[in-house]
């Protein structure tokens, strides 16, 4: 059987003023059709469906439009978790009408590990698969505070408790799967989802910055967290396709769509799984770009060469670094997009100069990690280098309590 697995479609997230519905719109459409051609059973969406835990009702539409349409291709099963942009609460109310048309929502976990682990049958009422479901797991999930302990101590219980919940959803379905019989048991496969921070990753994309790289790589969540009996695991939080510790079968399916300019150019895929019994085999599918982004850089003829290069609608974030002082950077810029297709979003002054640069159009919070915002804030107070390294932990603390949900 077939099984395809994507991720962080952030539905709703715009890129400065920009809207990405027509984007969002014309991907799922995409992905209805690689369905029916490519003949796939079962989907998982592996966290991040919406940007952000009160979404508006077009994407919310895109959504269950979707979800609806699914119905009408060989998709049998599909399976939703939450990642951490989703509100737990709001993907989970509407689970049992989506389970009427199979499909499965995990918003949180639930307090028994066994009701998170999915049996799911072909056409025939034969289990063709099992599959183990793990959201995004927030600190009060996976263990009790205890008062006094320190921000290492904290991470490290934290990436234990993480551990835990696998070894446990994983030894539930093998129990599961050897009770179906030998002979099933010989051809079932088990996938495990997640959307997490896993040590070595490449380039957190999706903005939510230190932590998770922190618990990642110093509180130990290795890829041996997923037990060898998980056929494949799809995961979910990092916006570059990449497999973990080359563990061809434990993979982030990346983003569809690209989120930032600094993703402009990288080419962007869905994961399809072939199952033969108990083994998979992987192979991306590369998503069509739907509105090209470029990045332009250099002097006013530079980049005037490079926007007069569009031939597509584009996207474009601009970088100028040329010598002249040009006091209408932006308006010059502007004019020189006249005629052509692109359109400017974005604008960084860099030329190379004495006095601080400022930028034109300043960063979003898109652009920074809060530990950057804090840094700016230091900076912004004249606050005295002796007192920051302390300001900086205490700061960091205040992000740890945050994300514990406390
Ligand atoms: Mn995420």
């Amino acid at each position: 059987m077939r099984l395809l697995h994507t991720a962080d479609w952030h539905l709703g997230r715009p890129l400065y003023e920009k809207k990405r519905f027509a984007e969002a719109e014309r991907f799922l459409r995409w992905l209805l059709d690689t369905i029916r051609e490519r003949q796939v059973s079962a989907l998982v969406v592996a966290g991040d469906v919406f940007d952000n835990g009160a979404p508006g009702n077009t994407a919310q539409e895109l959504y269950y439009r979707f979800l609806a349409d699914l119905k009408n291709t060989p998709c049998r099963h599909a399976l939703v978790v939450a990642g951490n942009h989703d509100s737990p609460a709001f993907l989970h109310a509407p689970a049992s009408v989506l389970r009427a048309l199979s499909v499965q929502v995990v918003g949180q976990i639930a307090r028994d590990p066994a009701d998170d682990v999915f049996l799911w049958r072909d056409g025939d009422g034969k289990p063709e698969m099992l599959v183990a479901a793990v959201p995004y797991l927030r600190e009060r999930d996976v263990r009790l505070s205890v008062a006094g302990e320190n921000y290492d101590e904290q991470l490290q219980k934290f990436a234990a408790g993480v551990a835990a919940r696998y070894a446990a959803v994983a030894e539930i379905a093998a129990q599961r799967r050897s009770e179906l019989g030998a002979d099933l048991s010989a051809s079932i496969p088990i996938v495990a989802t997640g959307h997490l921070m896993v040590a070595g990753g490449t380039a957190v994309a999706d903005g939510s910055g230190i932590h998770d790289w922190r618990v990642g790589t110093l509180a130990g969540l290795s890829a041996d967290i997923f037990s060898p009996v998980f056929a494949y695991v799809a995961l979910g939080h990092l916006h570059i396709s990449q497999t973990v510790a080359h563990r061809e079968t434990v993979r982030y399916s990346g983003s569809p769509l690209p989120m930032t300019f600094a993703e402009a150019g990288a080419e962007k895929s869905v994961v399809l799984v072939e199952f033969t019994g108990r083994s998979s085999a992987v192979q991306k599918i590369a998503v069509p770009v739907f509105q090209p982004l470029k990045t332009v850089r250099g002097d006013l003829a530079e980049i005037a060469r490079q926007i007069g290069e569009c031939r597509d609608p584009t996207w474009v974030e601009v970088t100028y670094t040329g010598a002249a002082v040009l006091p209408n950077l932006a308006a010059q810029l502007r004019e020189l997009t006249v005629g052509t297709p692109a359109e400017i979003l974005r604008i960084k002054n860099r030329r190379p100069t004495a006095e601080p640069t400022v930028d034109e159009t300043p960063p979003t919070l898109d652009d920074l990690s809060p530990v950057e915002v804090f840094a700016r804030q230091l900076d912004a107070e004249n606050i005295p280098a002796a007192q920051r390294e302390e300001l900086r932990r205490c700061y960091r603390e205040i992000l740890a309590n945050i994300r514990k949900g406390s």
